[in-house]
């Protein structure tokens, strides 16, 4: 489709109103949110992480990139919020300490909160003891954490072995997700499972609350 095209540009280009209305359109033409987010928001991210990577991009033009997503996301929000589906369970999610990536983490709170899960979001740069008061206080069944660096990724291990320490491990079903971990990083940390993506998130947390 020739708009997406225009989305995958606009977004480059952190034209954060183009991509609103972009959306607006998208939705308007009868396409489902979630295929708006994955193919237009998402498949648009992809490029920028890409020329991010390969020194083309830098990091003000993808925080303007960034900026223009939310804003797309924040169209989308309320009609992936809105299913009406009664809670199913809790769950406390946040980036990990030293990683400031959050637009992946807000888009698994948003598809969790879809399927009937309650969220409590931490937003980034999470310490272990945000994550642990979090769970405690609001008795929570799901701790989901989120790490885009492979710099910040071990941290989840450390956050894993303080529950394990304190004897709090098995109250929770933890689940972890971010671009550069996989299954055997999951495992190898003691995660219950890695999740690929948002909507593997919804399914996994679906499956551990049945
Ligand atoms: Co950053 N960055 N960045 N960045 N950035 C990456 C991650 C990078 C891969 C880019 C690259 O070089 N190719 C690279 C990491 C390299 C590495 O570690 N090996 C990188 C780097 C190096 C950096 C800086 C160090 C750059 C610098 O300063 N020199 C710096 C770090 C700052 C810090 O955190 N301390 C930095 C900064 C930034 C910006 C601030 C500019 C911006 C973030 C803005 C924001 O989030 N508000 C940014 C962005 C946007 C990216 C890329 C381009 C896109 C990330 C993104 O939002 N993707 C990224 C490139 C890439 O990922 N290929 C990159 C879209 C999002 C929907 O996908 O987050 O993967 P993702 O989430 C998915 C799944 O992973 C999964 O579900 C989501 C939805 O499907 N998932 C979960 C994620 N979390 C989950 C949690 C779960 C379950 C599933 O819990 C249950």
């Amino acid at each position: 489709e020739d708009l997406v095209q225009q989305m995958f540009d606009d977004l480059y280009d952190g034209l954060k109103e183009e991509i609103e209305e972009g959306v607006n359109i998208l939705l308007e033409r009868g396409w489902e949110p979630y295929r708006v987010l994955t193919e237009a928001l998402v498949g648009g991210m992809t490029i920028v992480g890409r020329d991010f990577r390969d020194g083309i991009l830098f990091v003000p033009e993808v925080l303007l990139a960034a900026n223009a997503m939310k804003g797309g996301m924040a169209i989308l929000k309320p009609l992936l919020a809105d299913t009406g589906a009664r809670t199913i369970g809790k769950m406390v999610i946040g980036t990990v300490k030293g990683d400031i990536h959050d637009i992946g983490k807000n888009l698994v709170g948003m598809m969790m909160e879809g399927a009937g899960f309650e969220i409590i979001d931490l937003g980034i740069n999470n310490p272990v003891e945000n994550y642990l008061g979090a769970l405690k206080e609001h008795d929570a069944d799901i701790l989901g954490m989120s790490a885009l660096l492979t710099t910040t990724m071990p941290y989840m291990k450390v956050v894993i072995d303080t529950m394990v320490e304190q004897g709090i491990r098995d109250d929770y079903v933890v689940l972890v997700g971010g671009a550069p971990l996989n299954e055997e990083f999951g495992k190898a940390i003691g995660a219950d499972a890695y999740c690929r993506d948002a909507a593997v998130a919804v399914e996994t947390a679906k499956e551990f609350m049945a």
